[in-house]
């Protein structure tokens, strides 16, 4: 059985072919996208065995998806197939063109057509579906991320059921996952609850002033006292682990060229909860997660190849001075 359980929605994506407002793109590339099956691949990648959970349309975007994790090594068997509701999709803008409205080199936006998807109808009744609680109650992780809970108010309340379900030695990991467009009819202010009740919170510090108020290490420790560690991104150079024990570790990020940053959050988490499962220090696990997010910084697309098993260790073993 998976030692991980990676849950949330996935989407269709569709990458423009040029950069550019979307009224000037000639053409979309399909393929595949969602922050915690990101994660899952990473994470089946780095030789934890993982499942994704979420729901997906009676559609070929959602046989794709599944297709396409399933190829990743990930377990899809809890996966529901929707009858009516669609697989959630979302096009992504690049900028870098000339036009009078482009987004300016180097930015990027994701528009979402996610309203009313087939995930957005999770809800705590997935508890009692047999498939997917053999595979949480088998897990001995379980991560989630902080879009789930502004996806619809029965995400939200599944979301709630999952952090307060006995832990049984199992960890419940929160990737907070700031997307502001998604939390237009919902208060933000709840997140800091629902993390406050995660084992293991990882976050950036530019998201968390965004959603929390404050990106300061110290201070996001005080606001969040009840996970046994609390993981803070900044400014892409470094990771700072703030235990609960009060003990800090600080890693410098790899420096990579980068060619396209979607993603590269959820790699990190990947690589870094891969270096909690395989029972590396604080400071292996961080290091893990800056060489994930090399991975996907250096590839373009949502999904980059995740280091395997052997070149990770290799690696690892290469930066241990
Ligand atoms: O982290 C990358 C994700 O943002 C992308 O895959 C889409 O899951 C997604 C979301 O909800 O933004």
């Amino acid at each position: 059985l998976p030692q991980a359980v990676c849950l949330g929605e996935s989407m269709a994506v569709l990458l423009p072919e040029q950069p550019g407002p979307l009224d000037a793109v000639g053409g979309f590339r399909s393929a595949v996208g969602g922050a915690e099956s990101n994660t899952a691949c990473v994470l089946a990648g780095l030789g934890v065995p993982s499942a994704w959970i979420s729901r997906v349309g009676a559609d070929g975007f959602g046989r794709r998806l599944t297709g396409e994790l399933a190829a990743r090594g990930v377990d899809v068997s809890a996966v529901a197939v929707d009858p009516h509701r669609p697989t959630g999709l979302y096009v992504k803008e690049t900028g870098g063109s000339a036009h009078p409205h482009d987004l300016g080199a180097g930015r990027s936006r994701l528009h979402y057509y996610r309203a009313g998807s087939a995930a957005s109808a999770l809800s705590p009744e997935l508890l009692a579906d047999p498939a997917a609680a053999r595979l949480i109650g088998a897990a001995r992780l379980l991560h989630l991320s902080g879009i789930t809970p502004a996806l619809s108010d029965s995400c939200l309340a599944l979301v709630r059921a999952l952090l307060a379900l006995p832990r049984n030695g199992r960890t419940v990991s929160f990737d907070l996952n700031w997307r502001p467009a998604l939390w237009r009819d919902r208060d933000p202010a709840l997140l800091r609850n629902l993390l406050d009740a995660a084992d293991v919170v990882l976050l950036g510090a530019d998201e968390a002033e965004a959603a929390l108020g404050t990106g300061d290490p110290g201070e996001l420790r005080a606001l969040l006292p009840r996970p046994r560690s609390l993981v803070v991104k900044q400014d892409a150079h470094v990771a700072t682990a703030l235990d609960r024990d009060g003990t800090v570790t600080v890693q410098p990020a790899l420096r990579v060229e980068v060619v396209e940053p979607t993603g590269a959050g959820d790699a990190f988490a990947g690589g870094y909860l891969a270096g909690l499962l395989h029972g590396l220090d604080q400071r292996g696990r961080l290091r893990l997660g800056h060489l994930a997010a090399a991975c996907a910084l250096t590839s373009p697309g949502d999904q980059g190849r995740a280091p395997d098993a052997a070149s990770a260790e290799a690696l690892l073993a290469a930066t241990e001075a």
